[in-house]
């Protein structure tokens, strides 16, 4: 049966701009999902949205039309732990996608061996109560347990509201962390106020904690929108990001988010969201280590030094 469409759903955009600057050779991004085609791989019972259809062909159409070279697919909550399609990605991609996954605590180790051997090298851990049911801590530790052996990290999503109750926990994870979205802070208060720095002092605090400084496009309240030409967006957000990049230039990392899941209010242009790229990695080098180093380092670790 059909799965009908969250009322009000906004779709990707369909004729995304080239970007204005080339991208480096290597470049990842390293923050997308796929979603179905919910007729192959239908939408899981427990989600909280359903979205339009984003297939793999369609990823890496986008991915060749940016300029990027790779992915890393994160698990949709839509999807919950049914990582069948995501999987079903990375075989496509040949060796061109890593992927992070969800998994339940209790996941067993043939599973997990599965996942690796698609290109699986994390599980996320989400925090955000309008996407999921929060999976308790003690439970949570059962995962990494078991992923721990296998190399893999921790991707937290989380809202900055909430990082002074989740913090000890995430301190206690024995494993690299990836956070989503620059941990989600609210733009409208002070770069250089006390719930940003709590976030700054996080990322201090071990020298494995990754932050992905994208999604300008949830984050800004000001906008303008990255549409119609816009190379200005989202100014509100920048020094935020930029903040991030030019403090932690090695573990930083970039994605377009796309196909951009809930978003209300308008939906992207994602060569227009490369565009806002130097805007928060003003320097090539920046950028190279942004797009390139981190996740070559993280996600194909074994090219390394090749
Ligand atoms: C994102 C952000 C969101 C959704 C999901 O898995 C998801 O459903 O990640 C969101 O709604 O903020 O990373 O795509």
């Amino acid at each position: 049966m059909e799965q009908q469409k969250t009322p009000g759903w906004l779709d990707w955009h369909p004729a995304p701009a080239r970007p204005s600057w080339e991208l480096p050779a290597g470049a990842v991004d390293a923050h997308c999902h796929v979603f179905g085609p919910g007729a192959a791989f239908p939408y899981a019972p427990e989600r909280k949205y359903t979205p339009c259809d984003a297939s793999a062909e369609q990823l890496f159409a986008l991915r060749d039309h940016l300029g990027f070279d790779r992915n890393v697919i994160v698990q949709a909550t839509c999807h919950g732990a049914d990582n069948r399609a995501l999987v079903d990605a990375l075989r496509r991609s040949g060796g061109r996608a890593r992927g992070v996954a969800t998994v339940r605590p209790g996941v067993g180790d043939a599973e997990l061996r599965e996942l690796h051997a698609a290109g699986v090298r994390g599980v996320r851990f989400n925090f955000v109560r309008r996407l999921v049911d929060v999976t308790p801590p003690e439970d949570l530790r059962d995962v990494v347990a078991r992923i721990a052996p296998l190399g893999w990290h921790v991707v937290l999503y989380f809202e900055a509201a909430d990082l002074a109750e989740l913090r000890e926990f995430f301190l206690s994870i024995p494993v690299p962390l990836v956070v989503d979205h620059l941990g989600r802070p609210d733009v409208s208060k002070d770069v250089d106020g006390p719930e940003f720095g709590a976030f700054l002092d996080f990322l201090r605090a071990r020298e494995d904690i990754w932050c992905k400084v994208g999604c300008p496009e949830r984050l800004s309240l000001t906008g303008p929108a990255a549409l119609d030409g816009e190379r200005d967006a989202y100014r509100d957000a920048v020094p935020f990001a930029r903040r991030v990049v030019e403090e932690f230039p090695d573990r930083v990392l970039w994605g377009t988010d796309w196909p951009h899941p809930n978003l209300k209010d308008h939906m992207p242009d994602d060569g227009l969201l490369v565009d806002f790229l130097p805007h928060v990695a003003p320097t090539p080098e920046l950028r190279r280590r942004l797009l390139v180093d981190n996740p070559n380092r993280l996600y194909w670790p074994e090219n390394e030094g090749s």
